[in-house]
């Protein structure tokens, strides 16, 4: 696994363990509240559901919680910042004393700033804080970071997406991203970085990336963050449906972890525990199980 240049990310009211003795890697669970995520007839998706969702993975064992107001697939339509902000405040409100840091998914500098004030420990936008707005919503407060790459807009994202070299590139975006963070005085102990996979990637593309991470993490030598849970690409390599593809998504994170990522996004945090259990006894990284 390739050296940090830190040892614990910084991340609002919580210190995690990025690598040395107490290492295990972190399992982000995805509480999304769009209305499609709970499929209750209603247009609105409900506060309960979405809190029992984060009951359920706390007690699986989730390391931070990333909840999300707006369906990013490829083809989903944009939603206005009143209507992220009506979906996703609630559930941070709600979640703020539940012992785990809270991420809030978001690309609007808006929503960011009312997430942060609402006890938010980390932003996570699909943009790469792209937008100066969205650099300036977060520079002055303790939240961390994840900068994702992103080729293109979800709406139009995986119509024809072209790299010279995908790693050399997103890579490329990455290090400016962090710079441009740096130079908002944005302390390197806040950011991590993502590639994005299936953003602006064709399947060729993603696993390019996921056999290279550990290539572009060393360059950036910050810690990695990898969603390729349920994607279109497990679908293509398994011939499966979105709700078959547990175990695509399981062997997938298991992947980024043997190619150094220190993070995992993924929307099934009981089996994910399990399965990095087992990875870390026969890898003997981090800490020993109990
Ligand atoms: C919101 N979202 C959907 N997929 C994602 C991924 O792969 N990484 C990050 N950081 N966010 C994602």
């Amino acid at each position: 696994m390739s050296k940090l240049l830190h040892d614990k990310l910084h991340c609002g009211r919580y210190l995690l363990t990025l690598q040395g003795e107490h290492f295990r890697p972190l399992v982000m669970g995805v509480l999304n509240v769009t209305p499609d995520s709970f499929s209750d007839g209603g247009r609105h998706p409900t506060l309960d559901a979405a809190l029992s969702h984060a009951e359920q993975m706390i007690a699986a064992g989730v390391d931070i919680i990333d909840i999300g107001g707006e369906s990013t697939r490829p083809g989903s339509a944009a939603v206005s910042a009143a209507e992220e902000m009506d979906r996703v405040m609630p559930v941070l409100y709600a979640l703020r004393d539940c012992g785990k840091p809270l991420s809030v998914d978001t690309r609007r500098p808006q929503v960011m700033r009312e997430a942060i004030a609402a006890g938010a420990d980390m932003v996570n936008d699909i943009e790469g804080f792209r937008d100066p707005a969205s650099l300036a919503a977060v520079s002055d407060s303790e939240a961390a970071l994840c900068i994702m790459h992103m080729l293109g807009e979800p709406g139009t994202m995986q119509a024809d997406p072209q790299y010279g070299d995908v790693v050399a590139d997103v890579g490329d975006f990455l290090a400016a991203r962090v710079t441009a963070a740096r130079e908002a005085g944005i302390a390197t102990q806040r950011l991590c970085i993502d590639p994005g996979f299936g953003f602006g990637k064709t399947l060729a593309h993603n696993l390019a990336l996921l056999a290279r991470l550990d290539a572009l993490q060393q360059r950036l030598q910050l810690p990695l963050l990898a969603g390729l849970s349920r994607k279109t690409m497990i679908g293509k390599l398994t011939g499966k449906p979105v709700e078959q593809r547990l175990a695509g998504s399981l062997a997938a994170a298991l992947a980024a972890v043997n190619q150094g990522a220190r993070i995992v996004r993924v929307h099934d945090v009981a089996e994910t525990v399990d399965a990095l259990k087992v990875w870390q006894a026969v890898t003997g990284e981090g800490a020993a199980p109990a």
